[in-house]
């Protein structure tokens, strides 16, 4: 459609440090995707059922009438034209990380093997480095199609006509989420709830669907990886959608020097962009004032934030710091959303100074969002940043875990229903009616609804996020917040730290408080009893919880997911097996944990 409409728009446009700057237009993003689709065509005509063995198999459940197609793309333009031609093709695709040579990938090896792909695709380099001895069967026995490879041809027939084989209702998209590797679960995304969901993000974000050749405001810049929800759908199904031009960066290239996001967001006077809080965290620790202040971001319209705790600290850090260079803070949109609901499913609105909610900490320890006033103790106030109104086609239920829905303030887990809802995890019947097949306690009209696993409350209509359910450390029947005390230690120990964990571990009686943190290379050995003291007393001061164990060890120690979340379940395992590779470990006696004092 857009090809049709403003065909000489570029669409797409790579940038990776001083190197060439590929782009497509939207009719050769069209024509790239349909010649692919025709090689695909060719490959697989033999494999793909009958007419008539499509339609029994239609008649009895949609998901198994497409073969899976497994991405295996670096960074750049490639993935985006395999992603489109394999839907084109009704082979449903599926992203994942893309094999780096001499490295193990059990996220590859575990998504390739739980969805046994029919086809691979990826460019010719990575075909070349494909080490056959290092990855399964799963990875290496589909025929394999290098999509640069493809020689530009004649379109053979009516291009309009392959969409129309396509229904809402088949899957557009299979997303391994970034759980445990020994559990991959793939959620099954349609085609209507990837339309739905990038509706709802347009209403939220108030962006409009350009409509004829000359309007074009839309602008994006993304270094967000494609295999991850946020990248895929947020960095370049959105733009595309709204016909609008995105500057695609690798996450390496921002990794590196985090100004050159900031910089690529001024030189391309690109209206949206986002990421994690921890990219923007890096841009005002990496970037002086004066480098600051070179930049013009007084364009950046839609600066989203999402995938992890937002901090309302670095929310305002971030918007003084960059002050100077013309960012207004009201640009910055704190979201929630996960892949089982596709993407988005809630967020503050565009040009509403991100709002913000003091409540009392005792009270949230005890399940209750009190709010509290400016007078309230310091130490006795969290701030939790909002993540708005559900957005379009979202209902949103806060439920208490006798599953009856909780009142405003009550903190619960999040459930959801509506259109971007998926449809299960792939081939996992033994967890789907549990995860997406919800009941509301004594109400079954209300219907169906996914359960998250986030912990949140409503205030006035808003949703506030607090934590995951099971990664609370309950402690004397006090719930805390593991984001929480790794924010204090985060504070204690400042930039010597790259990652930190707090976790509940096995204690005497009950369980008791575990803190893993990677300091950095440079601290020295002498000094590494004196951190743990600091922390020690930090925790108590802020929480009054005693923690039983403080191990600190090297950056990279702590297990994380491949959006870099970390993984606190997997880090607990390790620390109870001893596995933690410790530079220096601090314990008392587990006996301690049967006194009274905290
Ligand atoms: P994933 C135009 N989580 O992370 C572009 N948000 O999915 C629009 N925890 O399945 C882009 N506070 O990997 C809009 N605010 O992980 C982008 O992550 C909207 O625990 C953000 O269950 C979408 C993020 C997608 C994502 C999901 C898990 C959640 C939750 C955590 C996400 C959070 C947050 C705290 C938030």
């Amino acid at each position: 459609e857009r090809a049709r409409l403003h065909p000489d728009r570029p669409a797409l446009t790579f940038i990776d440090g001083d190197g060439p700057t590929p782009s497509l237009t939207y009719a050769e993003l069209h024509d790239r995707v349909i010649e692919l689709t025709q090689r695909i065509e060719g490959v697989m005509g033999s494999r793909r059922p009958t007419a008539s063995q499509e339609r029994a198999v239609e008649e009895s459940q949609f998901a198994a009438a497409a073969d899976r197609a497994l991405l295996l793309f670096p960074p750049g333009l490639e993935f985006i034209v395999g992603f489109f031609a394999c839907q084109y093709c009704r082979l449903i695709p599926v992203p994942t990380c893309f094999p780096k040579p001499g490295r193990a990938m059990p996220r590859l090896e575990s998504a390739a093997a739980d969805c046994a792909p029919a086809l691979l695709l990826a460019d010719a380099e990575t075909l070349a480095g494909l080490d056959p001895a290092r990855l399964s069967h799963a990875v290496t026995s589909p025929p394999h199609l290098a999509t640069d490879a493809v020689q530009p041809g004649p379109i053979a027939g009516n291009a309009a006509a392959l969409l129309d084989r396509i229904e809402p209702t088949d899957l557009g998209l299979l997303q391994y989420t970034s759980g445990s590797t020994s559990d991959p679960k793939g959620v099954m995304v349609s085609h209507a709830n990837l339309l739905t969901n990038l509706e709802s993000i347009c209403d939220a974000f108030g962006l409009h669907r350009s409509r004829s050749a000359d309007d074009h405001s839309i602008s994006a810049v993304s270094w967000l990886p494609p295999f991850h929800d946020m990248g895929l759908i947020g960095g370049l199904l959105e733009a595309i959608y709204l016909g609008g031009h995105t500057t695609l960066m690798s996450p390496r290239s921002f990794l590196s020097k985090p100004s050159r996001w900031l910089a690529t967001i001024a030189s391309t006077g690109a209206t949206i962009s986002g990421a994690p809080n921890f990219a923007f965290e890096l841009c005002v620790d990496r970037m002086t004032a004066d480098e600051a202040a070179e930049l013009d971001l007084s364009r950046w319209e839609v600066a989203f934030c999402g995938a992890e705790p937002i901090a309302v600290e670095t929310l305002d850090r971030f918007a003084n710091h960059f002050a100077a260079a013309g960012f207004r803070s009201n640009a910055y949109i704190p979201c929630y959303g996960l892949a089982e609901a596709t993407l988005l499913v809630a967020s503050s609105r565009s040009n509403h100074s991100a709002p913000r909610l003091k409540i009392d900490r005792d009270e949230l320890t005890m399940g209750r969002a009190t709010p509290v006033g400016d007078d309230h103790p310091r130490n006795q106030t969290r701030t939790i940043a909002c993540c708005g109104e559900p957005c379009l086609d979202t209902r949103i239920e806060i439920v208490c875990p006798d599953g009856r829905p909780c009142l405003d303030g009550q903190i619960g887990e999040i459930w959801l229903q509506g259109g971007s809802i998926a449809q299960g995890y792939w081939q996992r019947d033994d967890i789907n009616a549990e995860r997406f097949g919800a009941r509301i306690a004594n109400d079954a009209a209300a219907g169906e609804f996914l359960r998250t696993g986030d912990l949140g409350f409503f205030h006035d209509g808003n949703l506030y996020v607090t934590g995951r359910c099971k990664d609370l450390i309950i402690l004397r029947g006090r719930n805390h917040f593991p984001q929480d005390i790794e924010a204090t230690v985060q504070r204690a120990l400042g930039d010597q730290m790259t990652r930190c964990v707090a976790v509940a571990t096995n204690a005497y009686v009950g369980e008791a408080l575990s803190i893993v943190a990677e300091v950095s290379r440079h601290t020295d050995e002498d000094s590494l009893p004196s951190l743990v003291r600091h922390i020690r007393r930090q925790v108590i001061d802020e929480h009054e919880i005693d923690a039983r164990q403080i191990v600190l060890t090297r950056p990279g120690a702590i297990p994380v997911t491949t959006s870099g979340k970390v993984k606190r379940a997997a880090c607990r395992q390790l620390l109870e097996s001893d596995e933690i590779p410790a530079r220096y470990e601090w314990s008392r006696s587990i006996l301690a944990d049967q006194g009274t004092s905290d």
